[in-house]
Formats: C-alpha cells, structure tokens, sequence
C-alpha cells in the first residue's frame, strides 16, 4: 500500500489500483483531498502495471462536496478542476465506488470518473442550492447530459438526494454493488470494463439528452412556473435553471463558461453565506455546552399528553409519526372524542394527498389512545401537558402528575407565556419539569423551543433534545423569559407594527415591506389568519386597540372574510377602505399626527428592535448562541433562509453598528422602546462578533 497523502492510500489489486480517500467527517473535497485525489490518479496512471483505477472512500461516506469551510479563503493545492481533468483525461477507465452519500463537488468528482458503481444504501444529489449555490465543478453541464434536462432541473432545483436504484434507472449509476462489499464489486466492474473492452466513456461527450431538449423553451418556463412560489426571493434555483439551459443550449466548454461566471456571484453573494450560515446554525443548534454528549438518556417508550385541543392533538401525531405510543388525556369524554377525530381526520386529508398510505392511517391512529382519567399516565416515559394557559390550572395538573406520574418520568409544558419556575415549584421533583413549546400547527412546524427552567436536570435536557431529533423537529434550547425567544422577539416587531399604523402607515404598507423582505406574510396578514379574537375578550373589549374595534364589528380575520384585510370567497385579501377609515379616526381620536411613514422606517422600526431583543437574549443567558436565535425565527416564525436569521442578518448585512446607531436615533425620538441593549453597545464598542464574544 502506498500512502499518497494524509488522506489518500493507493493499493493494487492485480492490475486495478484503489485509491482509498480517508478524510472524516465527510470526506469533504479539501485542500488535502483534492491533492490526494490529483497525486494519486497521477501515480495510478504513471504505474504501468495498473490497467483501471476505483476511486473509494472510507468512513461513513463518499466524498460529500467542497469544503464548506474553505469558501472566501485563498485556495491552495490543485484545484478541483485539476483533478477533475485527471480524472477525466486518464488513459485508463477510473470507477467511482459510492457508498453515503456523493453530493454536491462529490457527485461532481464522480462524474468526471469513466463509471459509477453504488451500492443500494447510497444517494447522490447535487444539493448546492441549499446553501444557495449552483454545482460549480462541471456538475450543472455533466448532469443533463446523463440524467436529462428535465431530471437534473428536479434534482438540482430541490437539491434531492436521489437513492441508487433510482440513479441505475437514469444512468446515473452504472452498476448496483452488494451492500457491505462495495470495494469488491468496484474491482469486479473494473475488471469487467478491462475484459469488454468498455470505452472510456466522457459524460462531457454525451450530447444526446441535451440536444433532445434544444429548442423547447416551454421545459424551463413551465418548470420556473411549477416552483415560483417555493423559490420567492431565493436566487439560486433560478442560477441552477440557467445552467441547465447553457447545457442545453451551448458546447459543454462554453455552458462550463457559464456555469463559472453564475458560480462566482452566487458564492460572493449575501443569499449563500447566509444560508452557509444555517448549514451550520442547524449543526450547532444540537450542541448544548456543559452537557456530556454521550449521557445517558431516559428510554422514551410511551408519552402522555394532556388537552385534546388543536394543540394536545398536533404534539401527540408527532410522536405516533415515529412510532411512539401515547395516551390522550381529557376531562370530559366529548372533547376527547372530538379531538381523537380530528387527529384521524388530519391523517385522512395527508393520505388523500398521497404523502402517507392507507395503512399508515390506521398505524397511526392505532398508536393514539385516549382515557379521561390522569392515571393512564401512570406508565408514561414523558408527560406533555398542552392545557389553556392559566397558572392555576396548570399547577394544579402538576400537582397530580406529581402523584401520579413514575419515577424518572419527564414532566413537560406546551406553555409559551407561562413562568416554568413557577410550574415546577408544585412538585417534588423539579428536576424532571421542562417546557416543549410546540408551534402551532404543531404536526407541521419543524421548531421546538426546548425551555430549560432553573432545576431542570441535564438528562431531562439531553432527552428531550434527542426526542426532539426523533421526531424531526429542529430544536433550540432556551432560558425561561417571558415569550422564550421567538415569541419575546415577535413582541417587538408586533408593538411596532402596531404603533406605525396609528403613525401614519396602513396594515397592507407594513405588511408589504415584510413580505417583500421574504417573510410569508406581515403581522396584520398574519393576525388574519390566527383570528383577531384570538385571546379577545367580548366583555371586557372598549374600543382600546384597532383590534379591539375590529372584533367589536365582527370583524374577526380570515374566518368572518373581514379583519384588516376584505377577503373574498377564495381568501385572496384586499386592502379595506373601512378598516383605512376605523385607523385614521382612531389617530384622531388619540392625537396621534399621522405623517407619511417610508418603507424604510418601517423595516427599521419592525425589525432592528428584533435584533435587539436578540442580544439582550443572549446577554441574559436565554439563548445559547446568536445562531440558535436565527434557527427559532427561521423554522418557526418563517424568517427567509436566504437572510441568515435576524441575528446574521444584523451582524453581516447591516451591521451591529448600524443597528445601535438606528436604535439610539429612534430611542431619543421614541422613546425607551429602544433602549439598545448593553451588550450591544459593548459589542460596537469592542468591534467585536458574536462569535469573538462566545455567543
Ligand atoms: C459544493 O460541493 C460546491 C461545488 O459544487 C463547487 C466547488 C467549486 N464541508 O450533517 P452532519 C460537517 S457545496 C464542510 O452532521 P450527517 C458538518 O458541519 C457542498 N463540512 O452529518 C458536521 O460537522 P460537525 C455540497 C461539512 O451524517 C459534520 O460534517 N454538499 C460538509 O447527518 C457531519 O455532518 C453539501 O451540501 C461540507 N461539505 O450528514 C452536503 N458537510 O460534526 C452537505 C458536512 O462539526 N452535507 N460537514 O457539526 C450534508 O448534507 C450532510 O453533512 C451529509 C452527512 C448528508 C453529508
């Protein structure tokens, strides 16, 4: 066996050499790897007792693209197109033997090889577009030439990871290996195209697909209608469907030329370092410092929820989804009933799209019991208690679970106003009592804040972390506050909101900015939908708040076709004339001045207090890490992916300077609303990161 480099063994078995690529985690394609890849291609095609080449990989992938890390910095070593042409240009066939995962750079790589051989388990996929990219090694003119336009605009637009057998089928993969004998089903098929007298086949050469597809524009213009609304704001689908028609269109040198030059912009621009950005804010978020990462955690066998409500009901099809037992507990048999068929119907209506089958119904609804007496929570592993927030009643259901509930059993609250402390304070086991802030709709939205309360125990931490990951949810640990952290930051933007439209602006000009910025709507489409009289009370309303009036006249949101918005009957809004009317009087009657308010303010007022907020979190410990802030906004709150989270977007596009200067502008003229938070000012002062600081 010779070592090439650190990373890359070459080993002759008869006349086939192995090129054996070990560079964990991922074997991401390095300064090293690159240099191990060129040198030993190199000398696998200067020894001439080698006939054919395999190029494998060790560990737990194939490699899985470019070295996110190495983006922005100075490349050293050969390049990636380097050795790609030696690959490619080599006088003897090189085989890629793909196990994992070959993406992105890797797919890349494989491409240029003679021929591919992937065992069952493998996928391949070209997912730049996730981190706001294009294939930027030859991938976007390789790919059509083999699988066809039409695929290579599926896998590269949604960044797919496309199983072997499905590759075998498009050509993509030349030849399935036994699972675990990879390495000797490489040699065999390179054995095999030595024996055949196989050609050297150059997929840059196969022009057959893509001049199938020249002359018919309709491919990318109904494919660019097909995925408009998915892709609003985000560049780099559209750059990828570019590509894709130069391969079409152009010799494969000159789409290389195109691919290049749209590469380039995309990978200096401020859409892929923010998504980058997420890459790793998602990889972070599991992280939790002073937490061994491998303690034991508590077996979870069987959870009890209680509250058969919208809420209860969406946490417990959560669970079922995984496989999960749990048991329903309601007072009264009526709302039980009630709730257990709205779980089913919500599975009937996902089987009827098609995303899950018949008998996937009927497992899942099998895995969800329900009983109206608290006892049938005496063998659960893990208790969610998802009641109407009121303090008394909540202390009260902890009470009982306290007698009730097992030893070791984690005792959780769906509470997202409520103080934590105060629940756990009823028991005699605050160790066990942490909060599970679910979103609404909570089968549907990925974000679980994980609230950690003052005694809760690393291992109730951990656990629930790892349910979290079990039932693919994206979880951030946070500090009990009031709102946490997505809802503590929300309230800034929606005081504000509120406050511009008595200023001067209309519901639909704050929204629009919003929207505009790539949020899904703006807070008054927003409170719309949820329904205004969420939380209203007829009563005790006085005309206090516009919101107030609204509900007064029925105007309820979407469900009564009025709110701030007219809807008609297919729900698409319209500004109101009356609503304009109701805000303009209610200005008069409070003596507010209205004035023209500019687009600009309106961004500035909604979303730098946001970023403010951010930092007093992260001063006061409720949040780990700025990054998990952008996690929580972007999975929970619909932040735009593309602009990193509201934390990167006020450190790397505006700039925290900016924010302090805009927030000390608006304080002397608004009012302590503004009041930057002192770390704020110590950060602009120091000139220092979130990341300089440890956050
Ligand atoms: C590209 O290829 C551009 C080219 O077209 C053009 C070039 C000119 N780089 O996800 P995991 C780290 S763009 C650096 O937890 P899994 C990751 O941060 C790239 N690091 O494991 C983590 O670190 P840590 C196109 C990377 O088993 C560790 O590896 N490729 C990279 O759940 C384990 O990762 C992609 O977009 C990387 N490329 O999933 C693929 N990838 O332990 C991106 C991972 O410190 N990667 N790391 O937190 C993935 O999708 C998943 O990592 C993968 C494994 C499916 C491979």
């Amino acid at each position: 066996m010779t070592k090439i480099n650190d990373v890359m063994t070459l080993e002759n078995e008869g006349d086939i050499a192995v090129l054996s690529l070990n560079s964990p985690p991922v074997n991401a394609l390095s300064a090293p790897v690159r240099e191990g890849i060129f040198e030993g291609v190199k000398a696998a095609i200067a020894d001439t007792s080698v006939k054919a080449i395999v190029l494998i990989c060790e560990g737990r992938t194939f490699i899985a693209g470019a070295d996110i890390t190495e983006f922005g910095k100075k490349p050293v070593g050969p390049s990636l197109f380097e050795a790609q042409d030696m690959i490619e240009n080599s006088s003897k066939p090189v085989i890629a033997a793909i196990h994992g995962t070959a993406l992105g750079g890797g797919l890349e790589v494989a491409l240029t090889c003679h021929y591919r051989v992937a065992v069952p388990s493998a996928k391949c996929g070209l997912p730049e577009v996730n981190l706001g990219l294009l294939p930027g090694a030859g991938g976007t003119q390789r790919l059509p030439r083999i699988v066809g336009p039409e695929a290579a605009l599926q896998m590269m637009v949604t960044g797919a990871h496309v199983p072997a057998p499905v590759c075998l089928k498009t050509g993509l993969v030349d030849s399935l290996a036994e699972e675990g004998a990879l390495r000797a089903g490489a040699v065999a098929f390179a054995q095999k195209v030595l024996s055949d007298g196989l050609p050297l086949k150059k997929v840059r050469d196969s022009n057959e697909k893509v001049e199938a597809a020249r002359g018919k524009p309709e491919i990318f213009s109904d494919f660019r209608k097909s995925i408009a609304r998915k892709t609003r704001g985000f560049l780099a689908p559209e750059y990828n469907i570019q590509c894709i028609e130069a391969a079409v269109n152009l010799p494969f040198d000159e789409g290389v030329a195109v691919e290049r030059k749209l590469f380039g912009e995309l990978v200096t621009g401020e859409q892929s370092a923010a998504q980058r950005h997420v890459f790793f804010a998602e990889r972070q978020v599991w992280k939790i410092p002073g937490i061994d990462k491998d303690i034991p955690l508590i077996p979870i066998n069987k959870v009890g929820i209680i509250g058969a409500g919208t809420m209860g009901g969406g946490i417990s099809m959560n669970f079922a989804n995984a496989g999960i037992p749990v048991v329903i507990v309601e007072r009264d048999q009526a709302p039980l009933d009630r709730g257990l068929g709205v779980i089913r119907k919500n599975y009937e209506n996902t089987a009827a799209k098609g995303r899950i089958s018949a008998d996937d119904v009927e497992t899942r609804t099998g895995l969800i019991s329900g009983s109206t007496d608290m006892n049938a929570l005496a063998d659960c592993d893990l208790i969610i208690e998802a009641v109407f927030e009121n303090m008394d009643v909540k202390q009260d259901i902890f009470r009982k679970l306290d007698e009730i509930c097992k030893e070791g059993a984690i005792l959780a609250t769906n509470t997202s106003a409520l103080d934590i402390n105060e629940i756990a304070s009823v028991v005699k086991r605050p160790e066990a009592v942490i909060g599970l802030h679910f979103f609404s709709p909570a089968n549907v939205m990925r974000l679980l804040e994980v609230v950690r309360a003052d005694k809760t125990s690393d291992t109730v931490i951990a656990t629930s972390m790892a349910l979290a990951k079990r039932i693919k949810k994206i979880a951030a640990l946070v500090g009990v506050c009031p709102g946490f952290v997505g809802n503590r930051i929300l309230a800034q933007r929606q005081r504000e909101a509120q406050k511009l439209i008595l200023e001067g602006a209309m519901p639909w000009d704050v929204d629009k900015v919003l929207f505009d910025f790539g949020l899904p709507m703006g807070p008054f489409a927003m409170s719309d939908l949820a329904g205004l009289d969420l939380g209203w009370q007829a009563d005790k309303s006085n005309s206090s708040t516009i919101r107030e009036v609204l509900c007064e006249m029925d105007r309820r949101g979407q469900k009564t076709s009025a709110g701030f918005y007219d809807y008609d009957e297919n729900r698409k809004s319209t500004p109101s004339p009356v609503v304009a009317k109701i805000i303009e009087e209610f200005s008069e009657k409070h003596q507010i001045k209205r004035r023209e308010v500019s687009q600009e303010e309106i961004f500035e007022r909604c979303v730098y207090p946001m970023i403010n907020e951010g930092v007093k979190i992260l001063e006061e410990g409720k949040a780990i890490r700025a990054s998990d802030i952008d996690i929580v906004w972007i999975n929970g709150y619909g932040w735009p992916v593309y602009r990193g989270g509201p934390m990167h977007y006020g450190e790397k596009v505006i700039g925290l300077d900016k924010v302090l200067a805009k927030m000390k502008e608006f304080e002397k003229t608004l009012g302590p609303d503004f009041k930057p938070a002192a770390l704020l000012e110590d950060m602009v002062a120091q000139g220092k990161s979130f990341a300089q600081m440890g956050y």
